[in-house]
């Protein structure tokens, strides 16, 4: 199962999707997710369980054979032909901070790996909180990274020990794109969301091959902008935990968690030069924050909404495309035609 539409198949997929009360929701106007192919049945073969808190499988581009496990203590765990290898590929327990929301959440494995070795891991520093996008390399053993080799890339202090993002991906551009949430609390007190100053609350897009540690690419949308970090490509993201490029169009999909009434997706279309203001926190989903109106103009609404309450950690894909889900509670599971 070739991910094309990841907001259908969390439709699809999702015991919520069709209970009452939890019906994704097209805002007016928008379009929403498109129906799934006449026939298509979809069903979930498990590839392994008990791994300790998964948030993320992936895999170098063209591996046919492994899959990556990021487990939220710190560890990336190799599945290779259906076992798991007993040594981690990389163990930064001892570098990761566990509390609330914190963690390893996100992993980004460089499109040149099998040349450069390079990969990147989003995690909160044990020792200050804040979160961490360090750079690493495989060892010599290709199913071992070299402890030694980590390099920090970006270092982003946290207010709170909730909403710290997670996603972190490449670009069919070859840019690094970060994905941070509001800093945390509720209701985004310090109003990062809305504040292209920070680069809380937004999805960033840096240029990790160039630069030391990075530069910025010029065609950023608010390079030119005052007051605004450079580094920003979207913003007005309550905790963006996950967002993924569509391996057919580019076209990008950010999954955004809620406040209390809805998880969203938007989808920003390849053809985007970024900027774009996802609302939060003057409207959560397609509902002004805090009851009331509120000035919805110039924000990008998300194009599906449904509730909250599922197990379900992430979406991922190993290094062919194959589609797979993981689950907190240790499962990952492939998506398979039934
Ligand atoms: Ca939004």
């Amino acid at each position: 199962m070739r991910p094309t539409h990841l907001a259908v198949l969390v439709c699809m997929l999702l015991p919520a999707c069709g209970d009452s009360g939890t019906n994704p929701v097209d805002p007016p106007g928008l379009p929403g997710p498109q129906p799934p192919p006449p026939g298509l049945e979809l069903a979930l073969e498990v590839v392994i369980r008990n791994m300790d808190q998964p948030v993320f499988v992936t895999a170098p581009p063209g591996d046919a054979n492994r899959l990556f496990v990021v487990e939220r203590p710190g560890r990336i765990r190799i599945i290779q032909n259906g076992a798991l290898l007993p040594r981690p590929f990389l163990d930064i327990a001892d570098l990761t901070s566990l509390e609330g929301e914190r963690g390893l959440l996100g992993m980004a494995v460089h499109p040149d790996f099998a040349q450069n070795g390079r990969f990147f891991v989003h995690y909160t520093d044990r020792a200050s909180g804040g979160t961490r996008i360090a750079r690493y390399n495989v060892s010599e053993d290709p199913d071992v990274a070299d402890p030694a080799s980590g390099t920090i890339v970006l270092e982003v202090s946290q207010p709170f020990s909730n909403h710290n993002g997670g996603a972190i991906a490449f670009g069919p551009d070859g840019m690094l794109y970060v994905a941070l949430g509001d800093g945390g609390s509720g209701g985004d007190p310090l109003g990062h969301g809305q504040n292209r100053g920070t680069l809380l609350g937004a999805v960033l897009r840096i240029d990790i091959d160039s630069g030391d540690p990075f530069l910025i690419p010029r065609d950023n949308p608010f390079v030119d902008t005052p007051g605004a970090r450079a580094e920003v490509w979207a913003y007005g993201l309550r905790n963006p935990w996950r967002m993924s490029f569509d391996r057919s169009t580019g076209d990008l999909y950010i999954a955004d968690v809620g406040q209390s009434q809805v998880e969203e997706v938007n989808v920003q279309p390849a053809s985007s030069l970024g900027g774009e203001n996802y609302g939060w926190n003057t409207m959560e989903g397609s509902t002004c924050f805090g009851g009331g109106g509120c000035e919805t103009a110039g924000l990008t609404l998300p194009v599906a909404e449904y509730g909250p309450g599922e197990s379900i950690a992430s979406f991922g894909e190993d290094g062919v495309g194959e589609l797979y889900i993981v689950t907190i509670v240790g499962s990952i599971l492939r998506i398979v035609g039934a």
